[in-house]
């Protein structure tokens, strides 16, 4: 009998192994309960808790948008305050359900990581901050300066080409954190400091004087900002990219928060197929035919995230720029809903 639960034990486990990694997470997640989501630590404007201790921010607002989809309630996430270095391994060892947390694109951390990017939520680029006082209007004026830069990052090589090919001499100052590398240019350490540019905008406010420094107008790298989820896992996969695409489709068809009432009952064909009237493109995700409703009613469309959390009107004061929807000159474009 013994012999036969070994038996059993071990068929189950090896089925269990046979499965791609992080299939079932749209099963794990709704036994659960409840969303685990991997969050930047401190980053105002995209993950930084408010005075009363709750989570805000454009990448935690993407994690209360997949919780919607899911459960059509956004209290059910659990944010996972991640470390640059430990991001990647807590999504690919299951710590996580999804990665959002200001995290490039790249090849290598797909084919070499087993994670897949869903969607491009922010296209940033990297840039530099400096003292208004070092009266640079350029970085090709940064030669012979001393740079801090967050190593693990994709910053740190992006660096050294960018000086590498305008030749040009620098000093380089890596620190583990963020949290280091912007305390040593505040201290004078540096003369700028160099990440993705919405983090500038975003790290500026943290240093004693932000009215002291300037984001230069160089963007030397593309940083294709977005949500990861564990490869072999296309649902969850299907969920995430097509979250976003609701929010965009969504503003692209003027439908928000505070029109979603009126557009449940709109005659127009498209608004009708977005917010599942009518339709069953819930379903075959695994969905409530409504899920995208829940998502514009609960947490808005691109435009009401991107705005309340780090757009003009709001402390970082970040224009729209590339982010603006294709059919404002932007790049956002969310494939139709049909
Ligand atoms: N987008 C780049 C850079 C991301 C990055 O690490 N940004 C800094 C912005 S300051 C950060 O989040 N640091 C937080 C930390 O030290 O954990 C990447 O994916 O490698």
């Amino acid at each position: 009998m013994k012999k036969a639960i070994g038996t059993i034990g071990l068929a189950v486990f090896l089925a269990a192994m046979a499965q791609p990694m992080g299939a079932q997470t749209l099963e794990v997640v709704r036994d659960r309960g409840k969303l685990i989501c991997g969050i930047n630590p401190d980053l105002p404007g995209f993950a930084a808790r408010d005075p009363e201790g709750s989570w805000q921010g454009f990448d935690v607002d993407f994690c209360r948008a997949v919780a919607a989809a899911v459960f059509g309630d956004i209290s059910r996430v659990e944010f996972k305050p991640l470390a640059n270095a430990d991001r990647l391994t807590a999504l690919k060892n299951g710590d996580i359900d999804l990665l959002s947390r200001n995290t490039t694109w790249t090849m290598a951390r797909e084919t070499e990581l087993g994670i897949s990017f869903a969607a491009v939520t922010y296209y940033d680029g990297q840039g530099f901050l400096v003292r208004a006082s070092l009266k640079a209007e350029s970085a090709l004026e940064l030669g012979g300066k001393s740079i801090c830069v967050q190593t693990g990052t994709t910053t740190e090589a992006n660096l050294a080409d960018y000086f590498r090919s305008n030749k040009l001499s620098y000093q380089v100052e890596t620190f583990p954190t963020a949290q280091e590398a912007v305390a040593a240019y505040d201290d004078g350490r540096c003369d700028a400091f160099t990440t993705d540019v919405s983090a500038l905008f975003a790290q500026r406010l943290k240093l004693a004087n932000p009215d002291e420094h300037v984001i230069l107008p160089d963007i030397i790298s593309k940083e294709p900002l977005s949500p990861a989820v564990r490869q072999g896992d296309d649902r969850s996969f299907k969920i995430v990219q097509w979250t976003h695409f609701v929010m965009l489709n969504a503003e692209e068809l003027g439908v928000s928060s505070k029109t979603i009432e009126r557009a449940m009952v709109s005659d127009n064909a498209e608004i009708r197929r977005l917010v599942g009237v009518g339709g069953n493109a819930g379903t075959d995700l695994g969905l409530s035919s409504d899920w995208a409703a829940r998502v514009i009613g609960l947490v808005g469309n691109y435009d009401e995230v991107f705005e309340r959390n780090v757009g003009i009107g709001s402390k970082l004061g970040i224009p729209r720029g590339i982010n603006q929807l294709w059919t404002h000159g932007g790049i956002q474009y969310a494939p139709p809903i049909q």
